[in-house]
C-alpha cells in the first residue's frame, strides 16, 4: 500500500497533481475540498453548513471533516493506497488521521509539500476564478485562505517533519516537471 498526503497552500497544485498521481499509481483520491463541494451541490445539511464558511475562506470544523474521512475510508478498505489532497489541514486532523490509520493497521508513507510563492498562488487562483467561477476564488477570499493556511495549516508540516515524513517540493514550473519531482520522491521511498 502507498499512502500519501499532498500538502501545500491554496492554489499550490494539490488537486492538479493528485489527478496525475492517481492515474500513475492507481490510488484512491480523498479531496476534502471536492467532497465538501459535492455536499454543497447536493444541498445536504452538511453542505449548507459548509457553504458560508468556504465562501469566506475559513476552515470547516475538524469534527465534520474527520467524520467525512472516516466514513469514506471505512467503505474503501480494499484500495491499493490513498492520496489525501487538502487534508489534514489542522494538527487535530493530522492526529485524527493517525488514530484512524492505527485502528486500521495502516500508515502514512510520506507527506509531499508543494512550495509556491504567494503572488504565484494569487495569480493562479484569480485565473481559475475567471475560468471556472468558483465562489472562493476572488481576491479577498484568496487572501483570507492564504492567511488561514499560514495560521492553522502550516503547523501540520512540522507534525510530519518531526516524524521524518515531510518532503518539500518546488511547486513552480510546468505541471509535468512538478509531477516528475513528485514521482522521483515516491520512487525513492
Ligand atoms: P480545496 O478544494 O482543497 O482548495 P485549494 O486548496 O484552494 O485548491 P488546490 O490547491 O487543490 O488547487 P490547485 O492548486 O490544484 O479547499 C477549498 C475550501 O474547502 C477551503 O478553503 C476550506 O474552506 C474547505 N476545506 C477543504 N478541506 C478542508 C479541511 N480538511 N478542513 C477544513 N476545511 C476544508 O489548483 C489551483 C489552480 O492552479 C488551478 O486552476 C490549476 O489549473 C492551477 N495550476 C496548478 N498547477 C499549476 C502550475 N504548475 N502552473 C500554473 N498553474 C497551475
Amino acid at each position: 500500500m502507498l499512502n500519501i498526503v499532498l500538502f501545500g497552500p491554496p492554489g499550490s497544485g494539490k488537486g492538479t497533481q493528485s489527478e496525475k498521481l492517481i492515474e500513475k499509481f492507481g490510488l484512491t483520491h480523498f479531496s476534502t475540498g471536492d467532497m465538501l463541494r459535492a455536499e454543497l451541490a447536493a444541498e445536504t445539511e452538511l453542505g449548507l453548513k459548509a457553504k458560508s464558511i468556504m465562501e469566506r475562506g475559513e476552515l470547516v470544523s475538524d469534527e465534520i471533516i474527520i467524520g467525512m474521512i472516516r466514513n469514506k475510508i471505512s467503505g474503501d478498505s480494499g484500495s491499493k493506497g490513498f492520496i489525501f489532497d487538502g487534508f489534514p489541514r489542522t494538527v487535530a486532523q493530522a492526529e485524527a488521521l493517525d488514530d484512524l490509520f492505527d485502528e486500521l493497521g495502516m500508515k502514512i508513507d510520506v507527506m509531499m509539500g508543494l512550495e509556491v510563492e504567494e503572488q504565484e498562488l494569487i495569480n493562479r487562483l484569480l485565473k481559475r476564478g475567471q475560468d471556472q467561477g468558483r465562489a472562493d476564488d476572488n481576491l479577498d477570499t484568496i487572501k483570507n485562505r492564504i492567511r488561514v493556511y499560514q495560521e492553522q495549516t502550516a503547523p501540520v508540516m512540522g507534525y510530519y517533519e518531526t516524524r521524518g515524513k515531510y518532503r518539500g517540493v518546488n511547486g513552480t514550473g510546468s505541471i509535468d516537471d512538478i509531477f516528475n519531482r513528485l514521482c522521483g520522491i515516491l520512487e525513492g521511498l
